[in-house]
């Protein structure tokens, strides 16, 4: 939910006109959405040069991973590896868009650990492959696009820790 519907409901729940803070909340989601968008793009337009280019990245970190009896071994499942990733960045995407991340914690990261550790699926390996994903896509934009991008990726990384 974005911070206006969330305000309006909190705010006709009790039949009361929006605060002070919650229009300057608002107004700060509004004039920060142009660049946020700008994000956006960038991520949806590269992400398939992000996720095998951080792919790359963290295979050579984390050869392990790939190696017999590693969990991302054998074709089929890197590729499974690369598609987490992916989910991750559209994750961000999510959060970027509606300058929050509850989404990203509600569709990625409920419940994440006890998944990861189901499946032998190192997560602080899955925490390294956001991180190169980061690194990649905050390099396609203006520092201050970075800055921002980064935070959301950070929130994901910081949930693995
Ligand atoms: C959008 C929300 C969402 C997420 C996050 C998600 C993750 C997810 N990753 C899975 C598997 C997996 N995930 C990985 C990922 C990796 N292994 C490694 O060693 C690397 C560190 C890492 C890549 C960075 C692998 C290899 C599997 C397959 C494991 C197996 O089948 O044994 C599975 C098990 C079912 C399946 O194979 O599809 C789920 C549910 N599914 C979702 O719907």
């Amino acid at each position: 939910m974005s911070i206006v519907t969330k305000s309006i409901v909190n705010a006709d729940a009790e039949a009361r006109y929006l605060s002070p803070g919650e229009l300057d909340r608002i107004k700060s989601f509004v004039t920060s959405g142009a660049a946020r968008l700008r994000i956006a793009q960038v991520l949806t337009d590269s992400r398939e040069r992000i996720v095998k280019e951080a792919g790359n990245q963290l295979f050579q970190k984390r050869p392990d991973v790939v190696s017999p009896g590693g969990n991302a071994f054998g074709e089929e499942m890197t590729a499974t590896c690369l598609r987490d990733m992916d989910y991750y960045l559209r994750l961000v995407t999510y959060g970027v868009v509606s300058g929050d991340v509850t989404p990203i914690e509600e569709i990625g990261l409920v419940g994440v650990r006890e998944m990861y550790r189901s499946l032998g699926t190192p997560i602080d390996a899955v925490a390294e492959s956001v991180r190169c994903m980061k690194n990649v896509a905050t390099g396609l934009m203006s520092a201050d696009d970075a800055v921002e991008a980064a935070s959301y990726f950070d929130y994901v990384i910081g949930a693995m820790q």
